[in-house]
């Protein structure tokens, strides 16, 4: 496998031989649809602002035709319930989300939604079970309000390549809001990958014993998502750690290496309950109220002030 340093060079390397993204028209076509309308409609303080939420974790296929992948942990339940909080702000949202993960407005609902709050009725006609009547009517209020109103873009993923892909696609599309987009990337997204040209084509023999693989490095695309993708917005990614005492070093280094507005910075283990939100004024530890409301409920609010901070500084 030749071996790419230099950021530019990895960026192309990965970008060339990616496969081809299927439906990339009308994504396209989606997105500028999306942001052109909500473009001329008026928020609270200026033009209304828009945030791309990422969500879910990415996979790395093993092979082209792909049984195996490695996939990164993220249940969705973040990104979902911080779409929730910023439509409530006044946002409108591109939530590019991991297939099969959590989605706004249903994190009231049991597993498997469809078996378990329906029922049929002796004639044969479909009811609501009482006990997740109200869940049921307040995500399907939710939802449509949001997706018939125009605010809310629904995007999916499965690999590393859709999601690079369609956030580069989404980052330029935002381009034209300038200060008034924000980027709030809770996606886990891959470090390593197997470029496509040097991967199986089919299923990888478990006959011919152990497997030895070498993965390259995914380019660090914070830093071109800023540099060049969208450099204006206001960019909030975040930094999961499963070791506390290394946590906020990796967010200071994460804010000043890829010059992020802010970084939450999360430990696996108490992530619904605690976060750390890291800015260039320094650090607050954002804590959800009691256990029955949200860690993001606080968080969003932060970030829609720093957000107008921002915005109001760029125009001063
Ligand atoms: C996060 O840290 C998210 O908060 C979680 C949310 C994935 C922990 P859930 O979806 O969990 O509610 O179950 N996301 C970013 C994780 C990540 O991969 N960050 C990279 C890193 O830490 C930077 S892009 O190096």
């Amino acid at each position: 496998m030749e071996v790419v340093n230099n950021l530019d060079d990895m960026v192309k390397s990965f970008f060339d031989s990616a496969p081809v993204l299927k439906d990339a028209d009308n994504i396209s076509n989606k997105l500028s649809k999306f942001i052109n309308q909500n473009a001329s409609l008026p928020g609270s303080e200026g033009p209304r602002r828009v945030v791309c939420v990422t969500s879910g974790g990415t996979t790395v296929p093993l092979e082209q035709r792909c049984v195996r992948y490695i996939d990164n942990f993220s249940s969705g339940h973040r990104g979902g319930t911080s779409t929730e909080y910023f439509l409530k702000a006044g946002y409108s949202v591109i939530f590019l989300y991991r297939r099969g993960t959590c989605q706004p407005y249903c994190r009231s609902l049991p597993d498997d939604p469809l078996l378990e709050c329906f029922k049929l009725t002796n004639d044969s006609s479909i009811q609501v079970h009482e006990s997740h009547a109200e869940a049921v009517k307040s995500a399907i209020s939710g939802h449509h309000d949001a997706v018939s109103g125009g605010y809310l873009l629904k995007l999916p993923f499965t690999t590393i390549f859709e999601y690079l892909q369609i956030l580069r696609l989404i980052a330029t599309s935002l381009k034209i809001l300038g200060p008034n987009a924000m980027f709030y990337l809770a996606a886990a997204v891959s470090d390593f990958y197997v470029p496509w040209e040097s991967m199986a084509v089919h299923k990888i023999q478990s006959a011919s014993g152990p497997l030895d693989m070498r993965l390259a490095q995914v380019p660090k695309m914070l830093s071109v998502l800023r540099k060049e993708w969208a450099p204006t917005a206001f960019c909030v990614s975040f930094k999961l750690e499963t070791d506390t005492e290394i946590l906020l070093e990796k967010a200071d280094t994460a804010l000043k290496k890829y010059k992020m507005h802010a970084v939450v910075a999360n430990e696996l283990s108490t992530r619904k309950e605690v976060v750390i939100l890291v800015t260039e004024s320094g650090k607050v530890s954002v804590s959800r109220e009691n256990s029955q409301s949200d860690v993001e409920s606080p968080l969003i609010k932060l970030l829609v002030e720093k957000h107008s901070s921002y915005v109001t500084d760029i125009n001063a």
